[in-house]
C-alpha cells in the first residue's frame, strides 16, 4: 500500500500508511446478532445489526487481500464469571443476565455457541481474536501489545454496537495515540438515533475521536493500493 493512499472521509482524508493499518472487527457475535438470541430477547431489532454483515464481509475480504492485520474481538466472560465485575452482572434485565442459560448457550460466556462470531465473518486461522470482559477492546486485554508488535498506528473500526463497544474502543484507542476511521455502514446499533449521533460524535470538532467514511470509500482506497508483493 502506498503511503500516499487516503480514504475520502469526514472531516478530511484519512491516510492509509503502508503496513501500519489494521482492520478491527468488534463483537460480531451470535448473542448480539442472531434472531431468537440474547440481543433480540432484550427487545432489540437484530436486523439493524444484521444489515452490516454483507458490507463488512466485503471489507474483510478486501482487507485480507491487501494483507492488512485483521483483529476480531468478542465480549464475554470466563465460565465462572470471575472476570465479570458484580456491577456489570447486576445490571440489565434480571431474567436475562450474563451467564444465564440462553437460546444459544450461556449468555456471553466464552466457549458457548452464542459467544462466537457469526459464520459469515468467521476469523481465518491465524487472525487474532481478542476476548474482552469490558466494552472497550483495550481494557484487560493484550490488544495494545498486539498492535504495537505489528507497528500499527491506524485502525479501521467496524462491528457492534456503534455507541457502546465501538465508541468505547475508539475512545480508548484515541487516548493511546491510534488514528481511527469508523466505517459507517460496517458499524451497527439497535438504536438508529444512537448510531447516527454516535458517528457524528466521532468526526465532530475536526475529528475529535477520528474519521468516518462508508466502506465504499475504504474499498476504493484499498483497491488503489499496489497489490501486495509475492513472498
Ligand atoms: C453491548 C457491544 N452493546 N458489543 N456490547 O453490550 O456493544
Amino acid at each position: 500500500m502506498s503511503p500516499s493512499v487516503t480514504v475520502a472521509a469526514d472531516p478530511g482524508p484519512f491516510p492509509l500508511p503502508e503496513a501500519r493499518v489494521a482492520l478491527l472487527v468488534i463483537d460480531m457475535q451470535r448473542d448480539f446478532l442472531l434472531p431468537g438470541g440474547f440481543g433480540e430477547s432484550l427487545g432489540n431489532d437484530v436486523t439493524r445489526l444484521q444489515r452490516i454483515v454483507a458490507p463488512l464481509a466485503r471489507l474483510l475480504g478486501a482487507a485480507r487481500a491487501a494483507e492488512l492485520l485483521v483483529v476480531h474481538t468478542r465480549e464475554g466472560h470466563l465460565p465462572d464469571l470471575s472476570d465479570c465485575p458484580p456491577a456489570k452482572l447486576r445490571r440489565g434485565n434480571p431474567s436475562q443476565r450474563i451467564g444465564d442459560p440462553g437460546p444459544y448457550g450461556r449468555i456471553l460466556v466464552r466457549g458457548e455457541f452464542g459467544h462466537d462470531i457469526v459464520d459469515e465473518l468467521a476469523p481465518l486461522p491465524g487472525e487474532p481474536v481478542i476476548d474482552k470482559p469490558g466494552k472497550g477492546a483495550f481494557h484487560a486485554t493484550g490488544l495494545a501489545e498486539l498492535l504495537d508488535g505489528h507497528g500499527i498506528t491506524h485502525l479501521l473500526v467496524t462491528g457492534v454496537t456503534t455507541e457502546v463497544c465501538v465508541h468505547t474502543t475508539v475512545r480508548e484507542a484515541n487516548d493511546r495515540g491510534y488514528e481511527c476511521l469508523v466505517v459507517a455502514d460496517c458499524v451497527g446499533s439497535y438504536f438508529p438515533e444512537f448510531h447516527r449521533v454516535g458517528l457524528q460524535m466521532v468526526s465532530a470538532q475536526g475529528g475529535i475521536f477520528g474519521w468516518v467514511a462508508d466502506s465504499t470509500a475504504v474499498l476504493s482506497a484499498l483497491l488503489a493500493s499496489p497489490a501486495p508483493s509475492p513472498v
